[in-house]
This record gives C-alpha cells, sequence and structure tokens, in this order.
C-alpha cells in the first residue's frame, strides 16, 4: 500500500472514531506497526491535521475537522500547482507566502513519484501584474474577513480624490488589476474600487450590519451583469430590490449640545427607528469620513438611504415629506405659511441672532441690505407671528413648529431672544410635548455626563 493512501486511511479510521481509541487499535485496524502509526500521526499533523493525544494517552481527531482526501491525480496535482504558483505570483505577499507553504505541506505528504510532478510542473506563469498598489492587499482582505467596515482615500481616473466609508466584501482578480467590491455608506450602493488607486485604508473596528454572503449574493444577482471593472469608480443603477433592504436606514449625525436637537425632536415625533451617531466637536466633525457628508462639519445632518441632507430646516422639512404618515406637513397646495416661517427662521432669524450675538449693530442703510433688517423687526414679526394661535402653519402641528419653536425655546433660554408673552405661551405648548421632552432628558444626561 503506497504512503498517501495509508495516511488516507488513518484519517478515515479516526473520523470513525468519536471518543479517543488507542494506538494500538488504530494500528492493529490498519494493519500497520505502531511506530508506523505515529510517524503518520506526525505526518498528518505536519500538514494541519488537528488530532489531538499522544503514545500511551490515544488519539482523537478534533470535531469537526476535514481533511480532504491525500491522494491526487496527476491532473490535480498539475492545477494545484499551476494555481499555487499562480497565487504566489500574482496576489499579495501574506497569500504569496501562504501558497508556497501549501505547496510544500502538499508536497510533504505526497508519494514520491508524484512528488515530481508538483515540483517538475511544465505549466508556467506569464508576466502580469506587478502589485502597483500603495495599500497591501492583505488589509483589504482582512477588512472582508472579519466583516469591517473599511475608511478608504481613493483617487479616481480622473485623478479626484475621495473619501469612503465602504463595507468591502469581495476582490476580483483580472489580468492587470485587482477591483475591490464594496457596500459604499455614502452613495449607498455597490461600488468597484481598483486596489492600485486606493491611497490609504483603515479598517475599522465596527462591523457592517449585513453578513458578507448577503452582500455577494446581491451584489451578483443585480450588478455583475453591469459592472464596470476598468472605470475605477464605476456605479451601478440600484435595482427595487435593494431599495427594500438597504434604503429603509436613517444615520442621525449629532452632537447632544446642538442644533442636533431640532432634528432628535423630529425624528421622535415621526416615530421612526434611525441610528444616531454622536460627533465630538472639532476633529470627528472635520474628518474626512464626515466632511463626504457635510462638507461644513457641522451637525446636524441625516442619511436616509441614497439620500443625505444637512441643514436643519431643511432635514425637517425633507422628513415630514418623507414620512407623510406622521403628519408634520400641511397638504402640498396649503404650504404658504409653512415654508415662510422655516425659512424666515433659518434666514433672517439666525442671522439677526448671530449679528447681535456678535456685537455688530447694522446701520440703517446695512439693514436695507441685510436679508434680516434689523434685529427688533424679526423679533416683533415672530412675535406676531405665534401671537395667540397654538402653532404656525395652520390648524395642526407642524414641521415649522419643531425648527421655529426651537429657536424660540433656546433664544429665551439662552437670551438671545427675549422672553415675550408671545414667545412664552407657544413654546409653552410646544415644550410639553412627549417626544421634545424625551430629547431634553437626553440632553440633560449628556450635559450631567459632561460636567462629572
Ligand atoms: N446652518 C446649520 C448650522 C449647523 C451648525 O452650525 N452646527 C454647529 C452646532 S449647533 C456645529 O456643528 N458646529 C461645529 C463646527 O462648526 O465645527 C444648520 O442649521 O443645521
Amino acid at each position: 500500500m503506497s504512503r498517501a493512501a495509508r495516511l488516507f486511511d488513518l484519517m478515515q479510521t479516526l473520523r470513525r472514531h468519536r471518543c479517543v481509541v488507542s494506538g494500538r487499535v488504530l494500528a492493529q485496524e490498519l494493519g500497520i506497526s505502531l511506530r508506523t502509526l505515529y510517524r503518520d500521526i506526525e505526518a498528518l499533523r505536519a500538514v494541519g491535521a488537528e488530532i489531538d493525544g499522544e503514545p500511551g494517552l490515544g488519539y482523537v481527531l478534533k470535531p469537526g475537522f476535514m481533511l480532504p482526501p491525500l491522494m491526487f491525480s496527476e491532473e490535480e496535482i498539475e492545477a494545484l500547482s499551476l494555481g499555487l504558483k499562480w497565487v504566489e505570483q500574482r496576489a499579495d505577499d501574506g497569500l504569496g507566502t501562504a501558497a508556497s507553504e501549501a505547496l510544500a505541506k502538499v508536497a510533504a505528504v505526497l508519494p514520491r513519484e508524484l512528488r515530481h510532478r508538483l515540483e517538475d510542473s511544465t505549466l508556467l506563469i506569464g508576466p502580469g501584474w506587478d502589485k502597483p498598489q500603495q495599500v497591501d492587499l492583505a488589509v483589504l482582505r482582512q477588512a472582508i474577513r472579519g466583516q469591517n467596515k473599511l475608511v478608504i482615500s481613493y483617487c479616481d481616473l480622473k485623478s479626484r480624490r475621495s473619501s469612503r466609508l465602504i463595507w468591502p466584501f469581495a476582490i476580483g482578480f483580472f489580468e492587470t488589476t485587482r477591483i475591490l467590491v464594496a457596500w459604499c455608506e455614502l452613495r449607498q450602493g455597490f461600488r468597484h474600487f481598483r486596489a492600485d488607486r486606493i491611497e490609504t485604508a483603515r479598517v475599522r473596528e465596527e462591523r457592517y450590519s449585513r453578513r458578507r454572503h448577503e452582500l455577494l449574493k446581491m451584489w451578483r444577482a443585480t450588478l455583475l451583469p453591469q459592472s464596470d471593472s476598468s472605470g475605477g469608480y464605476a456605479t451601478s443603477t440600484p435595482t427595487d430590490a435593494r431599495r427594500i433592504t438597504m434604503e429603509q436606514d436613517i444615520v442621525f449625525y449629532t452632537n447632544p449640545m446642538s442644533r442636533g436637537g431640532i432634528v432628535h425632536w423630529m425624528l421622535e415625533e415621526i416615530g421612526v427607528p434611525y441610528r444616531k451617531e454622536v460627533l465630538a466637536y472639532g476633529a470627528e466633525m472635520k474628518s474626512p469620513d464626515y466632511l463626504a457628508i457635510n462638507p461644513m462639519g457641522k451637525v446636524p445632518a441625516i442619511q436616509h438611504g441614497s439620500v443625505v441632507v444637512t441643514e436643519a430646516a431643511a432635514i425637517c422639512a425633507y422628513l415630514a415629506d418623507a414620512f407623510p404618515e406622521a403628519g408634520l406637513a400641511p397638504p402640498s397646495g396649503e404650504r404658504g405659511a409653512y415654508y415662510r416661517w422655516l425659512f424666515f427662521a433659518a434666514g433672517p432669524l439666525e442671522t439677526a441672532i448671530a449679528l447681535k450675538e456678535c456685537g455688530v449693530q447694522p446701520g440703517p442703510e446695512q439693514q436695507m441690505q441685510l436679508g434680516c433688517g434689523a434685529y427688533e423687526s424679526v423679533v416683533d414679526v415672530l412675535a406676531a407671528a405665534v401671537k395667540e394661535r397654538p402653532y404656525l402653519a395652520g390648524e395642526h402641528f407642524s414641521s415649522a413648529d419643531i425648527y421655529v419653536g426651537s429657536h424660540i425655546g433656546w433664544g429665551m433660554q439662552f437670551g438671545t431672544l427675549p422672553k415675550r408673552p408671545e414667545f412664552v405661551r407657544y413654546w409653552q405648548n410646544l415644550e410639553a410635548r412627549p417626544a421634545y421632552q424625551r430629547v431634553a432628558e437626553g440632553v440633560q444626561q449628556a450635559m450631567a455626563e459632561q460636567s462629572i
């Protein structure tokens, strides 16, 4: 019996015995000496077989361990040799080393007559890819294996640089390029990145929320026929199926001590699930990752599926439209007052307060040029708008009340607006809302934690 056949039989015998079996029993079953058995066990361990035990104690194959049959045909040997040599030369250094080690392990257990087929293979790998990338493919493989998010800086064919937060799940090995396939958080779509154009890559600890094989399946089903591996940053039309599974997610970028509170209130009123990303002032808000969401490097911002919205007033208006069932916008033909006060607060009110806080007192001519005119007029107009009416845009509470009301509430709290009876009455009605109370509690908690 050849050595390969003997090793194969030993594996099969070990598989059959689920508990520890003595060396003597194994040797008897296989018709070999104990010495040969010990040698064969070492040979199997050398190629990675996980066999526990030692002479005198007995042996057991670790549960779940499967070693493929160790007898290869000549054709299989050539296929193995060609494939592993290709990986040695055409993959990253880590995979290349692994391929040559695997080749050595296979050679170690092959009978001599087959071993020379492996060593003298006449199938050669021609010149091709010369590993030009700045980022080691091993880093990309690591992120794929761990299902970790990856932050990359990418330079496309037109030399435009961008920073992306992606969910990498596959690498395509083409003759002269390597393509990383990933889900891009910013674009909410599958994207293909040429590995040699990825300038930096950082694996995040955070894991992505879908399983790798799910993404691969979706990508295969919807995108492969249209994919473009030469374009460097190709895109494909999302399918309805993907919209349903991916585009429901809302990511809310905020800081508890910011205008993010307005959007937080809005989200709580709507009552849809969302994921909150709290960003610290300073470096975190100005990081390339976040600047890709809001180039101003300010909060709040939201990402709703493929849509990114910044500016608190715009986010309120957007969410009211995106979730009509929440009833936070008047019917489309009745939105005069609604738009008017949203824009009034985002423009003239914000500016008038900001100028006053900065100690700027525009003279009569400057007031004519400034969109906000005089601070006093802005305050008068706003007070008249909320006088004796609970809501700004008709009979019902709307996102305009959330936005304008927040300005009034804060303005009175921080002294940037006077505590006029109109403001006080209007705000009392709004701040009693459970959704606002939930947000206010969160802010208080965050402030308390900061002061510890
Ligand atoms: N116009 C923006 C203003 C956003 C804004 O100024 N946010 C402040 C917090 S309230 C911010 O993020 N500041 C950080 C910074 O500028 O670095 C809006 O209404 O959303």
